[in-house]
């Protein structure tokens, strides 16, 4: 049954092992429902890239961020570990939903991904509305939730009581890693975070 109501923020105040893990992996085909049946596109990661990040997590509902092929652009993604009660699959998947609208598919392109934290286990629905809907409030919580400034107090923060959704003040921010490997520091993975998360609703909001 799904709840009605969910709280917004999820994942750990402090970002710490087993987080961040990092996965990558050549995107695979899979039923080809996200699209058309949920109108959520998935990338489905490797056979071996979902036993690996099973060995680190239990399944479920996560957040972090995607980068796709020689494009170094890092966007929010949200992801969904195991076997999809809603559909009963056989086979455990990892599937990515990136908050970014890709000009073309991007299947057999390397994805990598860096999981930061857990929102809620997988679940079965009634219905597929109300799967859509979770998916929805999934993607919310992932943008209110992102590392906690009391990582970084150094960067000045304003902070909405009613989501306690986390703001920034910063100047503007491009974070584009030149390398794949390239290392971003603490506090440019927090301001790159709110950037992105903002564009991101604006282009999820309906
Ligand atoms: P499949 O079942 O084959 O994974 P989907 O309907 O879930 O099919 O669509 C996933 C594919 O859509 C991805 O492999 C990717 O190539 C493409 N795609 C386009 N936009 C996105 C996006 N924002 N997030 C994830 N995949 C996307
Ligand atoms: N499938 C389920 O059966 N139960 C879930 O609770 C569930 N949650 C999801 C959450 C997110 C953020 C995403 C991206 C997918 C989720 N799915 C879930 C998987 C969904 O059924 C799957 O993406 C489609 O079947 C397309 O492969
Ligand atoms: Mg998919």
């Amino acid at each position: 049954l799904l709840e009605t109501t969910r709280p917004l923020l999820v994942g750990p105040d402090i970002i710490s092992p087993p987080y961040p893990i990092k996965m990558k992996g050549k995107v695979i085909q899979g039923f080809g429902r996200g699209s058309k049946e949920l109108g959520i596109p998935t990338a489905n990661l490797p056979e071996a890239a979902t036993n690996a990040l099973c060995e680190d997590v239990e399944t479920g509902i996560y957040y972090g961020w995607a980068q796709v092929g020689d494009d170094s652009s890092v966007y929010p993604m949200v992801m969904s570990l195991g076997w999809n009660p809603y559909y009963k699959n056989e086979k455990k998947s990892a599937e990515v939903h990136i908050m970014h609208v890709f000009p073309e598919d991007f299947y057999g392109v390397e994805l990598r991904v860096i999981v930061l934290g857990y929102i809620r286990p997988e679940r079965d629905y009634d219905s597929i509305d109300a799967l859509i809907q979770d998916i929805n409030i999934d993607i919310k919580s992932s943008f209110a939730s992102g590392p906690s400034i009391s990582q970084f107090p150094d960067i000045g923060i304003m902070t909405a009581p009613e989501t306690r959704q986390r703001d920034v003040k910063c100047s503007k921010f491009a974070f584009k890693l030149k390398n794949k490997e390239d290392r971003a520091s603490p506090k440019d993975i927090f301001d790159h975070w709110i950037i992105e998360s903002r564009k991101a609703i604006k282009t999820y909001q309906t």
